[in-house]
C-alpha cells in the first residue's frame, strides 16, 4: 500500500487538478491509471491504528442475509439457493449453489463501475462504458483493500432525540448539518481514512414492515426511501474529511427516488467524480446500539468484497470489531 500524505491532498475547493477533468472531480489525484479512488485513503498505518480500537472482542456483521428482502428492491432478482447432495457418489456431504445471484440484492458496495457521470459520460478517472465492460474499475481490486478505521453516526437517533424524527420510508433527507451535529453529540471522530457509516433508520423500518408493504415498496418505481442530502457541500465535507467510503442502512445513500437526469445526484458526485464507494442496505442497528451503550463510536472495519474480476458491485462481507 503506498503511503498517503493527507495534508498534501488537494482540498475540494482545489479540484479538479487534471486539465479537462469535470468540475468537482478528483480524477488524476491518485494517478491517471488509478482504479481505487478514495480507497487509496486506507493505509497500512490506518489499519494498525484501527486494530488498536479492538478492546472487547465484539464482532458486528454488517451484511444482510442473502435474500433478506422479499422481493429484493429495484426489481433485482432473488438468488436461487440449491443444496447439492453428494450421496450419489457414496459421500455423506453437500455443496450448494447460488444461481441468478445479483450482488446488489442486499447489503452492497456500489463499485466505481456501477454508475457513470451523466454529463461527462464517463466513470471514475475517465473510464468509458467500454472500459468498464473490459474490467476497468473492477470490484475485485477492492478485495484486499477495504480494511481500516470505521466510525458510525446514528443520525436517525439524533433526530428522534431532537424531537424531529424523519420517516425513513419517505424520500426525506438528512442534512449535512444533521450529520455534523449528530457526530458532535455522540463525540464521534472522523479521521483521515475513515470508513463512515450512517444509520438512517431505513433498515429498521423496512424490517418492521408487513410482507405486503415490503412487496409494495420493492419495485424501482414504487420505492420511497430516505437518504442523506445530495449537495456539493456534502461531498466537499466528505472529501475534505478524507472519508474513504460511506456506508448507510438505506437503499441508495441519497434519497430514493433520485433523478437520473440530475447532474447533482450523489451517485454521480461520489462514485464517478470522487471515486468514493457507496454502501447501501447495511445492517447497523446492533452496532449503533452497542456504540450508544459504551459511547465508543469508532471500531476496526474489515470488508472483503467478492474477488470477482470484471465485477461491478459486491456484498460488503463486512464486520465491525470493537
Ligand atoms: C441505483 O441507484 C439504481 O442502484 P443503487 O441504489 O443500488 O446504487
Amino acid at each position: 500500500m503506498p503511503k498517503i500524505d493527507f495534508d498534501k491532498l488537494p482540498k475540494f475547493s482545489q479540484l479538479p487538478v487534471k486539465p479537462g477533468a469535470p468540475a468537482d472531480s478528483c480524477w488524476g489525484v491518485f494517478g491517471d491509471d488509478d482504479e481505487l479512488g478514495c480507497l487509496n485513503l486506507l493505509t497500512a498505518e490506518g489499519i494498525v491504528e484501527a486494530a488498536r480500537l479492538v478492546k472487547r472482542g465484539r464482532v458486528f456483521r454488517l451484511d444482510t442475509p442473502v435474500n433478506y428482502a422479499t422481493p429484493p428492491l429495484f426489481n433485482r432478482n432473488p438468488a436461487r439457493h440449491t443444496v447439492v447432495d453428494f450421496s450419489q457418489y457414496g459421500l455423506l456431504g453437500f455443496d450448494d449453489m447460488l444461481d441468478d445471484y445479483n450482488t446488489q440484492e442486499g447489503s452492497q458496495w456500489d463499485g466505481l463501475g456501477h454508475v457513470g457521470n451523466l454529463k461527462a459520460q464517463a466513470f471514475y478517472n475517465g473510464a468509458t462504458a467500454a472500459d468498464i465492460r473490459a474490467g476497468r474499475l473492477s470490484i475485485h481490486r477492492w478485495a484486499n483493500r477495504f480494511v481500516g478505521h470505521g466510525v458510525i453516526i446514528d443520525v436517525c437517533k439524533y433526530r428522534i432525540d431532537q424531537g424531529r424524527p424523519l420517516d425513513p420510508l419517505s424520500s426525506d433527507r438528512y442534512s449535512l448539518k444533521d450529520l455534523k451535529d449528530a457526530a458532535a453529540a455522540q463525540g464521534a471522530t472522523i479521521r483521515p481514512g475513515s470508513v463512515l457509516l450512517v444509520r438512517t433508520g431505513w433498515m429498521q423500518a423496512y424490517l418492521k414492515s408487513s410482507p405486503e408493504a415490503k412487496a409494495a415498496m420493492a419495485p424501482l418505481d414504487k420505492l420511497k426511501a430516505c437518504g442523506i442530502e445530495d449537495t456539493r457541500e456534502m461531498v466537499a465535507w466528505l472529501w475534505d474529511s478524507r472519508v474513504a467510503a460511506i456506508g448507510t442502512d438505506c437503499p441508495a445513500v441519497e434519497q430514493w427516488p433520485w433523478d437520473f437526469k440530475n447532474e447533482g445526484a450523489l451517485h454521480y458526485r461520489t462514485l464517478s467524480l470522487l471515486g468514493l464507494p457507496l454502501g447501501e442496505q447495511f445492517v447497523l442497528d446492533e452496532l449503533a446500539a452497542d456504540c450508544h451503550q459504551d459511547r465508543q463510536y469508532e471500531f476496526m472495519l474489515v470488508s472483503c468484497p467478492l474477488n470477482v474480476p470484471n465485477g461491478i458491485a459486491s456484498p460488503p462481507n463486512a464486520v465491525a470489531i470493537k
